[in-house]
């Protein structure tokens, strides 16, 4: 990677992996995009960046050629929650945008990196150490986006040559950026709650096990995955990884190493619930490990001491 653009710098992932490429690859390098502009983010106020809504290609492929990118990462879409209560949006912004931007890599050779997500799996997939390859047949419009997603990514690549890379995350965790509208944003409002008001009610019910992994973690597998040797891939698309697997429960009483008094409690949603419980109770990510080095360093305790840390400091 020499010249990279990023679609959806604002999410989750995108604030986050913008600053760690800008840091990596230098500033000039990196040319971050969303739909609206944050002023006085470092993102808008320190480097390239653009307002792109990823259902223009034309303004795409615009911008991808003035600053001759070689790299497109592409993060722009809805979450599973959000993507569930608007089902037509999520297909249109998440097929769509995906579109747009596997044909702006193939117009300009780029190296191409889009995430998929545990939500790619179905109730009818193993839950536990869930294959790499295995069946997938999702009941969530998310689910659907990313498995189609995947498809077609896996197309561009056999059809048109393109070096289309990609990983299924699992939960994400992080104290930099709040996720918008996913299954697993529980495991995150919970560590604000705990500082903010020493409890939370979790809106996932007790003994639900999804994987998870702590934002660090996330952005070195992206930059670990585009950085690999081609020849040492056998899959190249929705690689997946996982740091842990855990419960609401466990979750608590991590937080509770560091903060005795905090008390959790359950009030469950039962869209969100039933997502989860379509999902896999933890996935194997032999795969990752065995053809580009995934190695994720952070487990629940090590995760909770480094959120709780950093979140004090910005929640004061
Ligand atoms: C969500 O909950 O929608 C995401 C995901 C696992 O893809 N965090």
């Amino acid at each position: 990677m020499k010249k990279i653009l990023i679609t959806g710098c604002f999410g989750q992932i995108g604030s986050e992996l913008t600053m760690r490429l800008r840091k990596d690859y230098g500033v000039e390098n990196v040319v971050a995009t969303d739909i609206r502009r944050i002023e006085g983010s470092p993102i808008t106020e320190n480097g390239h960046f653009e307002i792109l809504d990823v259902m223009d290609k034309e303004k795409m492929l615009e911008i991808a050629k003035k600053y001759e990118v070689d790299t497109f990462i592409h993060l722009a879409a809805l979450l599973s929650a959000v993507a569930e209560a608007k089902p037509t949006l999520a297909w249109n912004l998440n097929m769509g945008g995906l579109v747009n931007a596997l044909e702006v890599a193939r117009e300009l050779g780029l190296k191409f990196f889009t995430p998929s997500s545990i939500g790619a799996f179905g109730p009818d997939t193993p839950k536990d150490n869930t294959p790499q390859d295995t069946l997938q047949r999702p009941t969530t419009m998310y689910g659907v986006t990313k498995v189609a997603g995947e498809l077609l990514c896996d197309y561009y690549f056999e059809k048109f040559g393109v070096d289309t890379r990609g990983v299924r995350f699992p939960g994400l965790i992080s104290y930099d950026t709040v996720p918008g509208g996913g299954t697993t944003d529980y495991a995150v409002e919970i560590y604000y709650e705990a500082l903010k008001h020493k409890k939370y009610t979790s809106f996932i019910g007790e003994g639900t096990f999804m994987d998870m992994m702590y934002m660090p973690d996330a952005i070195d597998a992206i930059v670990k995955l585009m950085e690999a040797d081609p020849t040492k891939l056998i899959h190249r698309n929705a690689f997946n990884i996982t740091a842990m697997s855990f419960e609401p429960t466990q979750i608590a009483d991590s937080i509770r190493k560091f903060i005795p008094e905090f008390t959790f409690d359950f009030d469950v949603d039962p869209i969100r619930q039933g997502i989860a419980n379509s999902w896999p109770n933890s996935i194997d990510c032999s795969a990752a490990k065995a053809e580009w080095g995934f190695d994720p360093k952070f487990d629940l305790d090590r995760m909770t001491k480094d959120m709780l840390e950093n979140l004090s400091v910005k929640l004061n």
